[in-house]
């Protein structure tokens, strides 16, 4: 009894120490231009810097404007070119037209070398 014990200890642990080793490969947003929750004038481009090197084919992200002047809440998908850099920690989303006022959200998806996909998101202002 006491051996069963000791073994199930010892793979829960082994099984604890590889969900962590996984954790650390997993791509997070490390920051952002424009950052998080911020407002400024019309960017060109948005690049979004991860920890881990993203693989580009299974990487992507959605540009939506969330609000717009006299219109909240109204979510309306902004066509946007997503590509990698030279940089490979860092995603960049180049809108197709100038963006206009309004709030605007991010949905990236981020693949790392592990394959598992990481999501989030990223919103920010346009005055
Ligand atoms: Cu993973």
């Amino acid at each position: 009894m006491s051996f069963f014990k000791t073994t199930t200890a010892a793979v829960a642990l082994g099984a604890g120490l590889l969900l962590s080793a996984m954790a650390q490969a997993h791509p997070k947003l490390v920051s952002s231009t424009p950052a998080e929750g911020s407002t400024s004038t019309a960017p060109s481009k948005i690049e979004l810097h991860f920890s881990e090197n993203l693989t580009a084919q299974f990487s992507g992200a959605k540009l939506i404007m969330t609000d717009m002047p006299g219109m909240p809440n109204s979510p309306m998908g902004v066509k946007a070119n997503v590509s990698g850099s030279d940089d490979p920690k860092t995603m960049v989303i180049t809108p197709a037209a100038p963006l206009t006022t309004g709030t605007y959200k991010v949905e990236w998806r981020a693949v790392s070398s592990d394959t598992h996909p990481v999501t989030g998101s990223l919103v920010f202002n346009v005055k």
